[in-house]
């Protein structure tokens, strides 16, 4: 009796994945078609900005024309790139999600920066993502040797593309990097060149890109939407607009040590939780004063680790504000006419 009721409230719910996420609607892409979808009236409500649906998705949805549709259930989300949302100290972004892999896009002009590569590196430890580095417009001219030296503490973790739209050979690293079936999310500044990166991958003009007239200057945020394409028998390409700053939800700061290549001098402090700061016997501040870590790195790790500090105490009052909420609704319901 109970299954045949479920099977009867499935009935006409199909699998897809969110390719694209609108403002209200998102665009499903099943098995035979592309749909435009809203979210169920339950839905609606009583979510968290980051629990609505996001590009890479798989929601359950039920057909209610050719082209429309309405999303019921999103699966239980994996492999997740969240940033903190823009002018907020705890609120989370879901970018895209089921992400195997995700290009930290960087110009090699002003905005290169290795201080911001770190922080991106940091966010895509806290999930199962394999992180790559696409260095774009080698042809604009920059010193290879100094680049490898900024990066010398992070290059054995991270795959490093020198890449130009000038010269299809230097692509082709990085197409060979991206398996079948694989999702890949490509992320940066506005302007690094992300768009004309999926353009190549995939052969033709799939996304817009900024004139070629403003190739030197700076981003001017000519995407504006998180877009999925297939790149013809290999990968899953997610291209994202251009981002100002890259807040951090990672506030694991094991991990933030381990992605800045400092854990084992930290391992040598003489107290266990040696903050780094000012401690006797401190081997992170002693490497740091001999040149064993550079300065830069040092003064970022303090950076995110202050970033991650405010973002978890951010998230626990909310989390003890939601728990008294919800007591509170629990009382009104049990008690409905008891004055507050
Ligand atoms: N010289 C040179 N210009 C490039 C290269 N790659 C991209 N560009 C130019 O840089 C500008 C910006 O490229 P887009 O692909 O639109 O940049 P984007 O990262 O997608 O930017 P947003 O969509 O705003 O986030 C365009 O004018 C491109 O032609 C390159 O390898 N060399
Ligand atoms: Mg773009
Ligand atoms: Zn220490």
């Amino acid at each position: 009796m109970f299954r045949l009721k479920q099977e009867s409230l499935y009935k006409n719910f199909i699998p897809g994945r969110v390719s694209v996420t609108h403002k209200t609607c998102y665009e499903v892409i099943s098995e035979d078609s592309t749909y435009t979808c809203e979210l169920t009236g339950n839905m609606l409500y009583g979510r968290a900005y980051s629990e609505y649906p996001c590009t890479g998705d798989w929601v359950i949805f039920q057909p209610v024309d050719a082209d429309k549709g309405i999303i019921f259930e999103i699966l239980p989300r994996k492999r997740t790139l969240y940033r903190l949302k823009s002018g907020t100290t705890f609120e989370k972004q879901a970018i895209a999600s089921y992400v195997d892999k995700a290009f930290i896009v960087q110009s090699l002009d002003h905005n290169f920066n290795v201080r911001r590569i770190e922080r991106f590196m940091l966010q895509i430890a806290a999930e199962d993502i394999q992180p790559a580095l696409a260095l774009t417009k080698t042809d604009l001219g920059f010193h290879k040797n100094e680049v490898e030296i900024a990066l010398r503490h992070i290059a054995h973790k991270i795959p490093v593309f020198f890449t130009s739209m000038q010269s299809p050979d230097s692509i082709e690293p990085l197409r060979r990097f991206i398996s079948p079936g694989e999702t890949v999310v490509f992320t940066g500044s506005s302007g690094v060149g992300k768009s004309t990166l999926i353009n190549i991958l995939c052969g033709r003009e799939v996304m817009e890109t900024a004139v070629i007239s403003d190739s030197t200057g700076k981003g001017r945020h000519t995407t504006t939407r998180r877009e999925m394409v297939l790149m013809e028998g290999s990968g899953i390409l997610i291209d994202t607009p251009g981002v100002k700053v890259f807040g951090v939800t990672n506030d694991d700061t094991n991990m933030l040590s381990e992605v800045l290549d400092i854990r084992d001098f930290e391992e040598q402090c003489r107290f266990k939780d040696c903050q780094h700061i000012n401690e006797k016997g401190c081997a992170v501040i002693k490497a740091v004063e001999n040149g064993d870590i550079d300065k830069g790195v040092y003064e970022n790790y303090l950076k995110l680790r202050k970033e991650a500090w405010h973002y978890s105490v951010s998230e626990h009052e909310k989390r003890k504000y939601e728990k008294s909420f919800s007591k509170m609704v629990k009382e009104v319901k049990k008690h409905p006419f008891k004055k507050y």
